[in-house]
């Protein structure tokens, strides 16, 4: 998969790939991130790529031409499934958007907004879907990028070492991920629980299954009604369980 990705802060997303799975899946040849530094696309000799808002009040926005330029020169190198806007006001991102996106797309743009966006008319004439990370604003969309372009690239195929490792993170089958114990058996008098070292391959299972419902509960009510809701059958035998 490439993953072209258009800011005018460009050395805001130089860390975040070149380290761990993000340089491994880079290595591997599975992956590949291009950062577009939309500056050199501005239509005019100061280099400006932002202009008053119309109306009053709403301070600086990206003007459409470096960014149709910018993705026009893209588009003529190669066909993009997607091409993504990083904005307060999108879908809020989740891992089923991100799987969606990892098994569908061979290339997608990702866009990052700033100041107060870029002009309505790009948004409706080439962008094919908004995302935002969460409630809250940021600077810049560049930070969310890196976090999409991450969540995307681990699930493709191939980039993580152990091909089950992506399907028992949390939020792949709904529920949040369990507990984990590495050595030592004992750490300041807490013990491991003992079905872990029982080597009993099918009640560790469950117990991890057990737990997983137990923290979704807890700590997310709302991803385990959607559970509930996509597992009729569990309803009975876990609130059963419970009593
Ligand atoms: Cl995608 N951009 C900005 N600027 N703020 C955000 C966001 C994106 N998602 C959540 N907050």
């Amino acid at each position: 998969m490439r993953i072209d990705i258009i800011s005018c802060v460009p050395k805001l997303l130089d860390s975040p790939f070149s380290h761990s799975i993000l340089q491994r899946a880079n290595d591997k040849a599975l992956s590949e991130v291009h950062v577009h530094d939309l500056r050199k696309y501005a239509n005019n000799k100061h280099n400006r790529i932002d202009d008053y808002a119309y109306g009053h009040g709403a301070g600086m926005v990206i003007m459409a031409d470096p960014i149709f330029n910018c993705i026009n020169d893209l588009k003529k190198e190669r066909d993009y499934q997607e091409v993504i806007y990083m904005t307060p006001d999108g879908e809020v991102f989740n891992q089923q958007i991100a799987n969606h996106l990892s098994i569908s797309c061979e290339n997608i743009i990702i866009l990052c907004g700033h100041y107060k966006g870029i002009d309505q008319r790009v948004r409706d004439e080439i962008i094919t879907r908004e995302i935002s990370i969460g409630d809250y604003v940021l600077s810049g969309g560049e930070l969310a990028a890196a976090i999409v372009a991450d969540a995307v690239i681990r699930v493709l195929p191939g980039v993580l070492g152990d091909e089950t490792s992506a399907l028992t993170d949390s939020f792949q089958d709904g529920l949040l991920a369990p507990p984990v114990y590495t050595r030592p058996k004992e750490w300041k008098g807490q013990e491991v629980p003992d079905i872990l070292l029982s080597g009993h391959e099918s009640k560790i299972d469950e117990w991890r299954l057990e737990e997983s419902v137990k923290r979704t509960q807890l700590r997310r009510p709302d991803l385990w009604d959607n559970y509930l809701k996509a597992h009729p059958d569990v309803k009975e035998t876990k609130t059963k369980k419970k009593k």
